[in-house]
């Protein structure tokens, strides 16, 4: 079953892990160099031995592709995984005016007034963005993020390279090349970022009329993070495939630094006793042949009856 593959990485992480300090203060187990590798013709590699929820990670990844940075989008297909980065621009703004919140990752966790208080201002926020056209070009915009590092890359002589369609077009003219590489590390850029880029860079491989994808994910969070990564590259390798007239090969995952928080073991021990249920299958409407014309409603999911949620803290 594919999903070993994860299983087994929590459980080297869990035995082998350096117990190593974090930006977060959080603590983690942690082993530098880790390598997955899922034969994406066995099946979609959603987990599940808990539920993770596609519906989040489809429309993120329709939102990179289309090059988006603005929250907007992800608001109107109810994905909320985003909304801290642009609330932090809101309220560090001048035109914000509303109570003190700041710190409100942390405060939120600890203090519960202050949490209410917070959930009314995110609630506030999210529908301005919702309404108001005007307030959400200025402040649902997350800035340099993946859709622009993808779709509009700035060259220093002021030109956009478009990383992703020029892929595309490799992919299907050359082949066999060996520079079939998207990257989104940028070492003017990624200092002056709130959190650089976790996908670092990822390539393609044409062998057998099947694409195959690696990732280079610098930082990965195992419990929460890795499911997520794992599934939104699987469905990035499948929808270049459908517009390339290519079969799914595999998905390589290649991890710098592979972490389990100190306050998710717990978590993932609970996961690791229970047994993986065959893997769904995905669907992409066979109407759309461009990617950049795919939208939600044209991917779906069939056979996902997964294990139920498993809850565990953000480290932020
Ligand atoms: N993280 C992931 N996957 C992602 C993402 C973040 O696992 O797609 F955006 C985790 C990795 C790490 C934290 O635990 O978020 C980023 O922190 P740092 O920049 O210190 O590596």
């Amino acid at each position: 079953h594919p999903e070993i593959e994860y299983l087994n990485m929590c459980r080297y992480v869990l035995e082998n892990g350096n117990k190593k300090g974090d930006r977060t203060g959080t603590g983690t187990l942690s082993v530098f160099g880790y390598q997955m590798r899922y034969n994406l013709q066995k099946g979609f590699p959603l987990l599940t031995t808990k539920r993770i929820p596609f519906r989040l990670v489809a429309s993120e990844l329709l939102w990179f592709i289309k090059g988006d940075t603005n929250i907007r989008y992800l608001l109107q297909h109810n994905n909320h995984i985003w909304n801290e980065w642009a609330f932090k621009n809101w309220i560090e703004s001048d035109e914000y005016n509303g109570p003190d919140m700041t710190d409100f990752g942390l405060r939120s966790q600890t203090d519960e007034a202050f949490r209410k208080q917070y959930e009314g201002e995110m609630d506030k926020f999210i529908h301005r963005i919702l309404e108001d056209e005007g307030f959400a070009c200025q402040y649902g915009e997350l800035g340099p993020v993946y859709g622009k590092q993808w779709r509009a890359w700035e060259t220093t002589t002021g030109e956009t390279i478009d990383q992703l369609k020029d892929l595309v077009e490799q992919i299907k003219s050359n082949p066999d090349s060996r520079r079939l590489i998207l990257s989104s590390w940028s070492p003017e850029f990624t200092p002056k970022m709130a959190l650089p880029p976790c996908h670092t860079l990822f390539q393609f491989y044409v062998f057998n009329g099947k694409l195959s994808c690696q990732l280079y994910q610098r930082s990965g969070d195992i419990f929460l993070g890795i499911p997520f990564n794992i599934a939104s590259y699987a469905l990035l390798t499948h929808l270049i495939a459908h517009e390339c007239g290519l079969e799914v090969g595999d998905f390589v995952h290649t991890i710098g630094d592979a972490h389990i928080y100190l306050n998710h073991v717990e978590q993932v021990e609970t996961q690791l006793l229970r047994e993986p249920k065959p893997l769904p299958r995905l669907h992409i409407n066979k109407e759309k042949h461009s990617i950049f014309e795919i939208e939600m409603e044209d991917i779906s999911l069939d056979g996902y009856d997964p294990h139920p949620t498993i809850k565990a803290p953000v480290a932020v």
